[in-house]
């Protein structure tokens, strides 16, 4: 087979497509919102199904909308697979997912012009409302792929606007008569900008992603009695407002005190009626709490439950909690970790281990085969809004380790 080393991808090409990708449901300030089955998920999913036909990849759709566009091989079989997901969160980047999605189409093209033909198929996914922004839990296409969440229950999931997954994905014509988890990969590998400050703080242009931290994500619904701001004495006051509140100060608290790695965000607080001089007889919020240390999070999920219970009591109101989301944290292969690093030295870049902050399609995939992910700088930490930035010879970088690290693997 001739020599693969010198393949490289065309970052101004990547480039090129991150920016047509982006100006789909594009938003003020270089960001772009394409939540979940929405028409800018569909238009999303239109281009980019478009661009692996293009390719000459042979593209299937899942039950759960789940999009694959695989290359054959010298040999049949199970597939090397990459890719990631492009739906978004409201205030999304242009990098978060599409990058993943778009490096590995760009994989494809240099070896489709290099006319080669690796030994095992190679695949690119595009997993199913990723985020869970708007439908929880978060990896959700990827999660059904892995058997880890029926399709039955998917489809039966209710929005956080009352849409049912299973009515938005038909009516936006993805639901696809591929039955979940046919593709059984041989291997996965997500390239995925790392959305903290760790590689952009130290310098280093690549992390090979060997574990994942654990997530629990709960909607906490506070029920209390609407008063007149004016008129209701302290004493008196059944306040959902105050209650969410003195939760989210309690949740700052708790991160502070346990220390380690545990986070612990209120992302959404709804109020009713949400108005000035009304005491508010209901508040809605959601509580994400993270921690590498699967006892720890446990932990800190016993805490704020106590600490709701006896706030209930005092203030008179009543708190429900709903299980949005929960992963314990995950360990990928290491053997592909190390593969990563030892293909970034063989390109010149530097690299380090770590952990993944957020969550991935890749810690799903690893439910059902060897898995790990590679990562590139986010310039100050920024994700999940609009400035959220990599640069070009990172975005290039990435590409390449992921283009031969494919390779390898389809050749092993
Ligand atoms: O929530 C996460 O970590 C991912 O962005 N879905
Ligand atoms: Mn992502
Ligand atoms: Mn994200």
């Amino acid at each position: 087979m001739r020599n693969l080393g010198k393949l490289r991808i065309d970052g101004e090409r990547l480039a090129a497509r991150l920016d047509a990708l982006a100006g789909i449901g594009a938003i003020e300030g270089g960001g772009c919102c394409r939540l979940a089955l929405t028409d800018a998920d569909k238009a999303g999913r239109d281009q980019v199904v478009e661009w692996m036909r293009e390719l000459g990849l042979f593209v299937r759709i899942d039950a759960i909308g789940n999009i694959f566009g695989v290359r054959a091989g010298r040999e049949d079989g199970a597939p090397v697979m990459t890719g990631s997901h492009i739906d978004t969160v409201r205030t999304g980047g242009r990098y978060d997912g599409n990058y993943g999605v778009l490096a590995g189409l760009e994989v494809v093209r240099v070896l489709n012009e290099a006319e080669v033909l690796t030994r095992r198929p190679l695949a690119v996914a595009v997993f199913t409302n990723e985020e869970g922004a708007r439908f929880a839990p978060d990896m959700m296409g990827s999660l059904v792929h892995a058997g880890g969440l029926s399709l039955a229950e998917a489809l039966a999931v209710r929005g956080i606007d009352g849409a049912l997954v299973g009515d938005e994905l038909a009516r936006i014509g993805y639901v696809g008569d591929m039955p979940v988890g046919t593709i059984r990969p041989h291997a996965f590998v997500e390239l995925h900008i790392e959305q903290g400050p760790v590689l952009d703080s130290e310098g280093v242009t690549l992390g090979a992603v060997d574990s994942l931290q654990g997530i629990s994500w709960q909607e906490l619904t506070i029920e209390g009695q609407s008063n007149h701001a004016g008129t209701t004495p302290l004493r008196l006051r059944r306040d959902a407002g105050f209650v969410a509140g003195a939760v989210t100060l309690f949740l700052r608290e708790l991160a502070q005190r346990m220390g380690g790695n545990q986070l612990a965000t209120v992302g959404r607080i709804e109020l009713v009626p949400n108005i000035i001089n009304v005491i508010a007889a209901r508040a809605t919020m959601t509580v994400d709490l993270r921690n590498t240390d699967a006892a720890a999070l446990a932990e800190a999920e016993r805490r704020l439950a106590a600490f709701t219970e006896d706030l209930a009591r005092s203030e008179k109101v009543e708190i429900r909690s709903r299980r949005l989301a929960r992963f314990d944290p995950v360990v990928f292969d290491t053997g592909i970790a190390r593969r990563i690093e030892q293909v970034a030295g063989r390109l010149g870049h530097s690299i380090r281990r770590m952990t993944s902050g957020a969550g991935h399609d890749a810690q799903m995939m690893a439910r059902i085969c060897l898995a790990a992910m590679i990562f590139t700088p986010s310039v100050g930490g920024l994700s999940h809004n609009v400035g959220e930035f990599t640069r070009a010879e990172d975005l290039t970088a990435g590409a390449d380790v992921l283009l031969h690290t494919l390779v390898e693997l389809a050749e092993e």
